[in-house]
């Protein structure tokens, strides 16, 4: 086997949360009267909740403080957190839960590598609360994506040698951040066209293939 262990960026690979996002930062960019679409929730993919306020204030005209944005960003989670209860076990793909286990069955350890701090709330509303054997996610970490401090922690947590984790991504931050982080990488859906990656995957499963 090339790899002891997988580690698994969350949204936009495990599950999607996409739609959530937009609704809450479209619910408070119209509160503040800032344009805000789906081309603009796409440059969220990966980038920590308050990188992308900043991003959703580039269409507001009046300025916020400090205490005023983490405020924002505070109303924005609030809303998020909301909607994600609408999430159920049904959200998780039969392809993603027959994957997740084929490869266990493999030997592999499984773990998580997510710019959010939502990630334990959203695996428990999708039916994973514990299935990863460990979880690296906003909670730890003080540099967000492309940094590899989210990988490398999720590595020293699942106490592999980073040569030996695959990180699966869908965000070109996290494909640098993971190839920063000395691991090769895995391009699923956007993040395949940044050309970056150690393999491109057209679909989930494939990661079956490339992990022999
Ligand atoms: P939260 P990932 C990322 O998750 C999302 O892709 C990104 O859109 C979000 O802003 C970020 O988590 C922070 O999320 O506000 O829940 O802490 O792709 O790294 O699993
Ligand atoms: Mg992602």
């Amino acid at each position: 086997m090339k790899y002891k262990g997988i580690i698994f960026d969350l949204d936009g690979v495990i599950c999607s949360t996409d739609h959530y996002h937009y609704l809450a930062w479209k619910a408070l960019a119209d509160k503040l009267g800032a344009y805000f679409d789906e081309t603009i929730n796409n440059r969220l993919r990966g980038v920590s909740r308050m990188a992308s306020l900043d991003i959703v204030l580039e269409r507001y005209d009046g300025t916020l403080t400090e205490e005023e944005k983490l405020a924002a960003a505070e109303e924005k989670n609030a809303t998020y957190r909301e909607l994600l209860k609408q999430m159920t076990p049904a959200d998780l793909s039969d392809e993603v839960k027959t994957t997740l286990d084929a490869l266990r069955a493999k030997g592999l350890l499984l773990g998580i590598g997510s710019s959010s701090k939502n990630t334990r709330f959203i695996l428990g509303r999708i039916g994973l609360g514990d299935y990863f054997d460990k979880i690296s996610d906003g909670t730890n970490i003080t540099r967000s994506k492309p940094d590899p401090e989210v990988f490398v922690k999720a590595a020293q947590f699942l106490e592999l040698a980073p040569e030996d984790c695959l990180v699966v991504e869908d965000a070109k931050a996290g494909v640098e951040a993971a190839l920063a982080a000395g691991m090769d990488a895995a391009a699923i859906g956007d993040a395949v066209s940044c050309g970056l990656a150690t393999y491109n995957l057209g679909r989930f499963s494939d990661l079956l293939r490339v992990v022999e």
